[in-house]
């Protein structure tokens, strides 16, 4: 591990010379990226973070102040597996690729750079949110993610560099031109053009979006390249924390919420609080348009990428046919207006497969919010919208579904739309919440403080100094 070089690493990057002058030569680029488009006015206070050490898994967390600009951005990957062979597709069973098959080398760099993409476009959302933050122990959480995103900029660029030759060095550039929400130029996945306008939003985009990145990651970490393979898995490290950041956040507002309902006649909007309908409204935003990021239901890209062994399910050992020649899947789908059951070809259906295992996860996280209502004993609960409902990219959009999953038409979507999903009210209301805590042990009214700091430190915690 070389901790100190320029440009951190365990890839032995001094060993050569082209690739470290190449990404010698971006790191500027990003440097002036993130002063740009990075954290708005907290980049010379000393946050309290966590920085790779080791890539491993039980000790690779060290925790410090740092300023942002300083963070050890670096390129870590896992350890390699030794003898490790392709585990699916047409592939099956040989040593898995050091270096890009050339014939997959288009499908391989497409796959890159929409990851790569939605690394910096995170940070472009969230870089107005410290101004608002509920109290200092969450400004830090922001901060850690967003300073981990830029490194997970950082693996796909190493990716591009390291094996894509001159097309990747222009790759890696544009992952620094392209703007979230920039009409000009847009991000490449549509979630990550939304605004996110405040922390509820941070909340639900951490939970859902991010969940998303964990089972593309997982997915990817099943990856016959075997770079982008072990780049994952370091990376799905790091996401953990940032889904812990959304679904306990979220679960704090519930908790929040449910005090308020248990106080004073129970109208929390009187009292400054998130009222249940409008969290429910929110989780049904974040989670449609992190459905859509898993790609259209029936899709010949996803069997390309199974077939030449780039991209797998998650845990594809679960699996028991890791070629997925026979076999069909069912899927509802739209024919003449009307939902029919048809039998996709299963690698045709990759897609909703890997959907499948992320619905099932984000349930989990619903269920343990619904504990929360059940224990301040309150009837309400919320629930995961239908994966139907509100959606622009696969096999339902352009169809309009209730949020049970029933087909409607327009004239009722629009009836019913500002009960299903955020109206500009409710983001109006939202927003009203939205002020600045920084007092050391403090926190916003909306929102209950967690049950521990950071690191064994306490919630008092002076987690951001101010320079
Ligand atoms: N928005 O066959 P289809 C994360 C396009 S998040 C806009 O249905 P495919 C993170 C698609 O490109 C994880 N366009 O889809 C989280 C194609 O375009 P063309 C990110 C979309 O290719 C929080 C067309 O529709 N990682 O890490 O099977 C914070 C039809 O394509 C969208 C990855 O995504 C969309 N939502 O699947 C920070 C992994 N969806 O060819 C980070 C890499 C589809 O017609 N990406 N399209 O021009 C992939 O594996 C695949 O590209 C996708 C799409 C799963 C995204």
């Amino acid at each position: 591990m070389n901790l100190y070089d320029t440009i951190p690493n365990n890839v032995n990057l001094s060993e050569d010379e082209r690739l470290k002058r190449a990404l010698e030569k971006w790191l500027p680029d990003f440097r002036s990226w993130w002063m740009e488009m990075g954290p708005e006015g907290f980049q010379a206070d000393d946050i309290y973070l966590r920085t790779a050490i080791s890539v491993d898994p039980k000790g690779w967390a060290h925790f410090d102040y740092v300023k942002m600009p300083e963070y050890r951005w670096g390129i870590f990957l896992a350890e390699p597996v030794a003898d490790r062979k392709i585990g699916f597709g047409d592939h099956m069973g040989q040593p898995v690729w050091p270096e890009i098959p050339g014939e997959y080398r288009g499908m391989l760099r497409r796959l890159v750079v929409t990851q790569g993409d939605t690394e910096p476009a995170s940070v472009e959302q969230q870089r107005m949110l410290g101004k608002t933050c509920p109290s200092l122990y969450d400004l830090r959480n922001l901060f850690q993610v967003n300073v981990e995103e830029g490194r997970h900029l950082w693996a796909m660029v190493y990716l591009l560099h390291g094996f894509f030759g001159r097309d990747g060095r222009e790759e890696a550039e544009a992952l620094l031109q392209r703007r979230s929400g920039n009409p000009d130029k847009p991000r490449i996945l549509g979630a990550f053009n939304e605004p996110i306008q405040n922390w509820l939003d941070f909340y639900m985009f951490t939970m859902f979006t991010d969940r998303d990145g964990k089972y593309q990651l997982l997915a990817l970490a099943e990856s016959g390249f075997d770079p982008l393979s072990r780049t994952t898995r370091f990376m799905l490290t790091e996401e953990a924390h940032h889904m812990f950041v959304g679904e306990t956040g979220v679960g704090r507002v519930v908790e929040r919420t449910a005090q308020l309902m248990r106080e004073n006649g129970g109208d929390v909007r009187k009292q400054g609080g998130v009222d249940l309908e409008t969290l429910q409204k929110y989780l049904n935003f974040w989670f449609s348009v992190s459905l859509d990021l898993f790609g259209g239901e029936k899709s010949s890209n996803a069997a390309d990428y199974f077939a030449a062994g780039l991209k797998g399910r998650h845990r594809e050992e679960d699996f028991e046919d890791h070629r997925a020649l026979e076999g069909t899947y069912p899927m509802d789908l739209i024919e003449n207006g009307k939902l029919v059951t048809e039998q996709v070809p299963l690698r045709n259906a990759m897609n909703e497969i890997l959907r499948d295992s992320y619905v099932e996860d984000c349930d989990r996280g619903v269920q343990r919010w619904n504990k929360t209502l059940e224990k301040y004993e309150i009837g309400a609960r919320l629930s995961l919208p239908h994966r139907r409902f509100s959606r622009a990219i696969g096999a339902y959009a352009g169809v309009r579904f209730d949020p049970q999953g029933r087909m409607i038409s327009e004239e009722d979507w629009n009836r019913h739309r500002d009960e299903w999903l955020p109206s500009s009210v409710d983001r109006e209301y939202v927003q009203s919440l939205m002020h600045p805590v920084t007092e050391l042990g403090k926190i916003a009214n909306w929102v209950a403080p967690p049950p521990r700091g950071v690191n064994g430190q306490a919630f008092e915690f002076e987690y951001v100094r101010q320079g």
